[in-house]
């Protein structure tokens, strides 16, 4: 479909700015790689310290790259989908304010004075700037929310029969939870943490903040991941050469996030003594209840694949994985996604380990997380991304993608990468090795009494697959800024390969509509959250001992076993 110059310029600039931006969050992966081999002993490399790179880096690809995407990409799936763009002022307004926060919280981590990674926890303190630009990218990328939701009542209106096409369920249950999980994190920050660090406040209750940050943190990683489920159902099936397996799995699966993604944020703080036992069990309980809709979507998948391999010819039990289309540069979206897919087999079932208390306590803050997260966000998320961003871009502009057939090997090489990089942090975590530490300055410096000859094979596998995946990153560069220069040969027109299901099950009014699901939304919230934070109010704990950056054992550990 055509759309308006203003849209279309709009979604350039939402995709351009965060892969522009995404070159030094992918410098700063390979760096954190280098340092943590312990390749350089140093603490910081081209001026630019461990810890500043490791924000920027989560900073970037995380946050920054995945709030953009998800806002162009719900202006473009509300707009094809529902034949309505998106109010104007509305949605330049959510840019700009993404924009000008994005710019102040650059500032301070570029100019070091942000070094407090994307979780920012207290005692760790920013410049206001980088709070204050947080919240604003935030407040931005839940504004078009409000213009998406008066298009789609206005459709129910005229077509109160009609099952609500399943990317639009999609996109508006992704930015309802973004938007009640954010209150949080803005109480966080506007409450607790600006006040002290413009010095109006002398101290924060450590254990609140994180608190309030994981109701927002764990959410946050749904609002990355449903982006991608959209594309799953709704555009991967087709590409495949098939149908959907069921309508009906899809929708479930989208309430069920709805109903699981904010109330399970306690599971990082599995280890955090000042919350109580019993609600680290509900909520561990409730993650549980959060893989379900995965499952579902595990399962969906794989019979919807298998229709596709059926229908390409396939006739033995398992054929069908051989008949799909992983090499075909004109549908090279499928191979984006599904690497995403073959990756979230891991990152998924890591997850499952995280989930279970037991286990947690062994690989808690060790290696073995960053192992998972890199299977999950850097794995369907990312790819489903960087793909849809070439395939929105190229569609919008007319202009052919640059180099197709080294396109369609990019993801399968990130892939690769990444299942070498994780092993090597998956393994090094269960033997102990830290995340978030600078190893090259102590643990892998042979020269430190802290030399840890166990984990040399495992961060430099580590290493090895960082190599691979910022050689994919780097031909991703070249593939969509070559894109941009090139010249259009097709009108630009916004379109989505549109996946029919093979089971279009009559319509449920239970699965088209939200008004029950976010009353059981509000309820399950209320009852996991409510002691959580009058635990965390009651129980600040004792304040942390004092580090130095460049040394993981504390100081205060070092005096006290001193005579
Ligand atoms: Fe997680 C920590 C538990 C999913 C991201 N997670 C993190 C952190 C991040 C993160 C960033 O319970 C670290 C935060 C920090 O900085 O401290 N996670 C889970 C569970 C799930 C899960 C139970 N996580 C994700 C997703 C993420 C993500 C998704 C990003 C997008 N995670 C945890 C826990 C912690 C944690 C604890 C805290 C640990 C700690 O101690 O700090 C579940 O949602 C996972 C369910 C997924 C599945 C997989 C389904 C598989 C599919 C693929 C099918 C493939 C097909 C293709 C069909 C059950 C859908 C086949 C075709 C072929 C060709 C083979």
């Amino acid at each position: 479909m055509n759309i308006s110059k203003s849209l279309k310029r709009l979604i350039y600039w939402e995709l351009g700015i965060p892969l522009t931006l995404l070159t030094i969050g992918i410098y700063h992966g390979l760096m954190q790689t280098i340092f943590r081999a312990g390749v350089i002993h140093q603490s910081s490399f081209a001026h630019l310290d461990y810890y500043q790179g490791l924000t920027l880096h989560g900073v970037i690809n995380a946050v920054v790259l995945t709030s953009y995407f998800a806002v162009a990409f719900g202006h473009a799936t509300i707009t094809f989908y529902l034949k309505k763009e998106p109010h104007k002022w509305v949605s330049w307004l959510s840019f700009w304010l993404m924009t000008i926060g994005t710019v102040m919280a650059a500032w301070a981590m570029l100019a070091g004075k942000a070094s407090v990674l994307y979780t920012f926890y207290p005692p760790l303190k920013a410049h206001p700037l980088f709070y204050l630009g947080a919240a604003l990218l935030i407040v931005g990328s839940w504004i078009p929310l409000f213009s998406w939701a008066n298009i789609y009542t206005a459709w129910k209106k005229e077509n109160p029969q009609t099952k609500t096409p399943l990317a639009v369920v999609g996109t508006l249950v992704n930015f309802t939870i973004w938007f009640v999980c954010t209150l949080a994190v803005a109480y966080e920050v506007l409450v607790l943490l600006l006040p002290w660090a413009m010095g109006w406040k002398a101290t924060v209750n450590v254990t609140l903040a994180r608190t309030l940050f994981w109701f927002f943190g764990h959410a946050l990683v749904y609002f990355w991941l449903l982006p991608a489920y959209i594309m799953y159902y709704t555009i991967l099936p087709k590409l495949a050469g098939g149908k959907l397996f069921s309508d009906l799995a899809g929708r479930i699966s989208l309430f069920l996030f709805l109903l699981f993604s904010v109330p399970v944020g306690v599971h990082h703080q599995f280890s955090d003594p000042s919350i109580s036992r019993g609600i680290k069990m509900f909520q561990g309980l409730l993650t549980f209840g959060v893989a379900v809709p995965s499952f579902i979507t595990a399962f969906t998948l794989a019979a919807s694949l298998e229709y596709a391999g059926k229908k390409r010819g396939s006739k033995t039990l398992l054929g069908f994985f051989a008949k799909l289309p992983y090499l075909d540069a004109s549908r090279y979206l499928f191979a984006y996604l599904i690497g995403g897919l073959i990756l979230f087999i891991f990152g998924g079932l890591t997850g499952i380990v995280n989930a279970s208390g037991v286990l947690n306590a062994v690989v808690h803050n060790t290696a073995w997380m960053p192992g998972h997260f890199h299977m999950t966000v850097a794995g369907p998320v990312f790819l489903s991304i960087i793909g849809m961003s070439l395939f929105l871009y190229s569609g919008l502009s007319g202009k052919p993608v640059f180099l197709p057939r080294v396109n369609v090997i990019i993801p399968y090489l990130w892939v690769i990468g990444i299942l070498i990089f994780s092993t090597g942090l998956s393994w090094g975590g269960l033997i102990g090795e830290p995340r978030r530490t600078n190893l090259g300055m102590t643990y892998l410096n042979p020269k430190n009494e802290l030399f840890t000859p166990e984990w040399v094979p495992t961060t430099m596998l580590a290493l090895a697959g960082a190599i691979i995946m910022t050689f994919a990153a780097l031909l991703f560069f070249i593939v969509f800024f070559g894109t941009m220069l090139r010249k259009k040969t097709a009108p630009g027109v916004l379109d989505f390969p549109v996946t029919e299901a093979l089971h279009d099950e009559k319509r449920i009014p239970l699965f088209d509509t939200f008004k029950p699901w976010l009353l059981i939304m509000g309820i399950v919230i209320l009852l996991a959250y409510i002691p959580a934070f009058i635990n965390a109010n009651k129980n600040p704990g004792p304040g942390a001992p004092p580090f130095t950056p460049a040394n993981p054992v504390p100081e205060q550990t070092a005096q006290t076993s001193t005579p």
